[in-house]
């Protein structure tokens, strides 16, 4: 049975160019809103951490060149304990604490709170692919997304293929991982063997992926923001860990609707030609 998942490339994403927020060096400001409110929350954190070393280094430095023995500075001996002192330098780092954490709190509770998605899909690890099981609407759509073909040779030793020669080397995969935009997806995660985790930058989702456990995870890629998103296992989980990438597309809802369509119509007709009665060979006598 082939599913032709492909053909979601021509239903609805041609003509988008590939999304990636990251710019090397900082967190990914990624295309969903949870995503940018995760990016504003470290750069919050961030910020608070460089005038916390502003202050701590600047007073640092000072007190080094300003209170040195050529300069004249005697040592203080006659201080060896200031409750004063202690309380306050107890209470600052608290007060800042709770101003870290209130924000923080609110984000993991928005990022815990699945309620209200529209389409449901079961996404199942395995040593080494992606196997992503339809609900909702899309029931009975099933199927794995595994390392494409071309990284699959070049990663091979002595393959004798330049990687660099490659598109995106070792995060590209057969079938991608297909859904619609401006709906909320929620994703009931588990694995088949060993501990995975999926993870898409852009998407500021990343989950563990657990045997035995089924873990959720949501996001909603906003309307306008259609393109191939791309992720890996964040997870070591052996092997051929860094051979199991995520590739998802991001198609309009109406597209959406017509590749679930054709993924039907393609089962249908899957499971009917397995049917069909089968024509053997005759044994002669
Ligand atoms: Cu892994």
């Amino acid at each position: 049975m082939k599913l032709n998942v492909t053909g979601a490339s021509m239903l609805g994403f041609a003509g988008s160019a590939a999304a990636n927020t990251s710019n090397g060096y900082n967190l990914p400001m990624g295309v969903t809103e949870m995503s940018h409110e995760i990016y504003d929350l470290h750069m919050l954190v961030f910020w608070i951490c460089v005038a916390i070393a502003v202050v701590v280094f600047g007073a640092m430095i000072y007190s080094l060149l300003k209170f040195r023995r050529s300069q004249g500075a005697v040592p203080d001996t006659a201080m060896v304990h200031s409750t004063k002192v202690e309380v306050v330098w107890t209470v600052i780092p608290v007060l800042i604490l709770v101003v870290m954490a209130v924000p923080a709190a609110e984000t993991i509770l928005k990022i815990e709170d699945t309620r209200g998605s529209e389409l449901s899909v079961r996404v199942t690890g395995y040593q080494w692919k992606w196997q992503y099981q339809y609900m909702n609407a899309a029931d009975g759509i099933s199927y794995f997304s595994t390392l494409s073909e071309d990284s699959n040779f070049a990663r091979q030793l002595h393959s004798g293929i330049d990687p660099k020669t490659v598109p995106n080397y070792l995060l590209s995969v057969d079938k991608p991982f297909v859904v619609p935009s401006g709906t909320k997806v929620r994703l009931l995660l588990t694995s088949q063997d060993v501990i995975h985790a999926w993870w898409v930058p852009d998407f500021g989702a990343k989950r563990d992926v657990i045997p035995g456990f089924i873990n959720e995870l949501w996001f909603n890629v906003p309307l306008g923001k259609e393109g191939t998103y791309r992720g890996q296992c964040a997870a070591l989980c052996g092997r051929d860990h860094g051979y199991m990438p995520i590739v998802v597309e991001v198609i309009t809802p109406d597209a959406f609707k017509k590749w679930v369509e054709q993924q039907k119509a393609d089962l249908k007709q899957a499971s009917a030609t397995e049917t069909a009665p089968v024509k053997t060979a005759q044994v002669l006598p």
